[in-house]
């Protein structure tokens, strides 16, 4: 049933967001009934913290100049390292333009990455294939039917592959969130759709997107809606682990909303304090993903003082290469503009490559 409505902006339903972790790190399971080992749960904080420092990293190489825009993904290092950490190997991952940590869980080169927030190439310097992770998605919501499309034909290629779709609660307003969703549905394309609920969508807020909570949604299509503590690594990990091993058995498509919040900017562009209420920030401060892993860690004895300072040292190393990778990186050929998208370039596109480097008659 919705939840009476009222003109003042807030008439959202919350749903009973599923976590592990309590606000102290205390665990209501045996981490070992998710199948994780001690190295994995070290290596999700590992990763959070990876990923926290490149992220950094990133909003200061732009604030002096050396990136074009950066979407920071403070904040949500959860969201993504556990979700992503939860696919294998053969699984395939469809970002929107925030998804860095979970490049990072891929194995993607942070600077080849950020090449594409330097300008210097569409979507990043990485191979997709290799990494099984596509090219950055600006479009809002586009990377759903992107996904929902290469699941159908990991599908009907008869591989026991899952795909998962990245976007935000702003993407769950546009059409192609609805389209894919329904497709999926109706097709059964093994997808997991994961929405990262940040609570903003630029300067518009979730109450201003839906009435309804996102995870519920799914049920309007016929396939299951989870919602899930997305500043909790473990039931991020556990949400999207059954959810992909639903997509690649059964071929059933799942929607989890994880709750989070953007504890930066929407991007390098944006002036949040112009409308972001400085408690909700203070708020979700106290609720920082990695602090609260680290105390798990610590009340569980799976991490030491060794081990979350040997972290720290590797983040640090890795942000001073991206730095310098990023910073060294030239300019791509000229003549690269003008290649990869016609197999036989059309006559027009020559004559103008050939103006542009000159070698035409001008
Ligand atoms: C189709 C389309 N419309 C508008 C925009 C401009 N735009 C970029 S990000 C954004 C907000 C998206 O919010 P959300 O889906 O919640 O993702 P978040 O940025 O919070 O991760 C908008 C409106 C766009 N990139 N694409
Ligand atoms: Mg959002």
């Amino acid at each position: 049933m919705l939840p009476a409505m009222s003109d003042d902006g807030d008439r959202t339903e919350q749903g009973p967001a599923r976590s592990i972790l309590g606000p102290g790190g205390e665990a209501s399971i045996d981490p070992a009934d998710l199948g994780l080992k001690e190295e994995d749960l070290r290596e999700l904080y590992r990763l959070m913290v990876l990923s926290r420092k490149a992220d950094l990293e990133a909003t200061a190489l732009q604030r002096q100049g050396q990136l074009a825009v950066y979407p920071p993904l403070l904040g949500q290092e959860a969201a993504q390292v556990g979700s992503a950490f939860a696919l294998q190997d053969e699984d395939f991952i469809f970002p929107s333009y925030r998804e860095m940590a979970s490049a990072i869980v891929r194995g993607v080169d942070v600077v080849g990455y950020l090449l594409f927030h330097r300008a210097t190439w569409h979507g990043g310097m990485f191979d997709p294939n290799e990494h099984r992770f596509g090219v950055v998605s600006v479009p809002v919501g586009s990377q759903t039917l992107h996904a929902v499309g290469y699941a159908m034909g990991t599908k009907l290629d008869g591989k026991p592959a899952c795909t998962l779709v990245y976007f935000g609660d702003g993407a769950t307003s546009q059409g192609d969130f609805h389209e894919a969703c329904n497709f999926a549905a109706v097709f059964r394309a093994p997808v997991v759709f994961f929405c990262q609920n940040n609570h903003w969508a630029i300067s518009v807020p979730f109450e201003r997107q839906s009435v309804a909570p996102v995870y519920r949604k799914a049920e309007a299509y016929g396939f299951p809606g989870i919602q899930v503590d997305g500043n909790d690594v473990l039931a991020v990990y556990q949400a999207t682990r059954e959810a992909a091993e639903r997509a690649r058995t059964e071929h059933t498509p799942t929607l989890i909303e994880a709750l989070t919040y953007r504890l930066g900017p929407h991007s390098t562009a944006d002036d949040r304090t112009r409308y972001q209420p400085a408690e909700q920030i203070a708020e979700w401060e106290g609720r920082d993903p990695i602090v609260r892993y680290r105390r798990f860690l610590e009340s569980t004895g799976a991490g030491d003082e060794a081990f979350f300072s040997a972290c720290d040292d590797e983040a640090n190393t890795e942000a001073t290469r991206i730095r310098e990778g990023v910073i060294g990186a030239g300019p791509r050929p000229l003549e690269e503009l003008f290649e990869w998208v016609f197999a036989d370039m059309p006559e027009h596109l020559r004559r103008q490559r050939d103006e542009v480097l000159g070698r035409g008659e001008g």
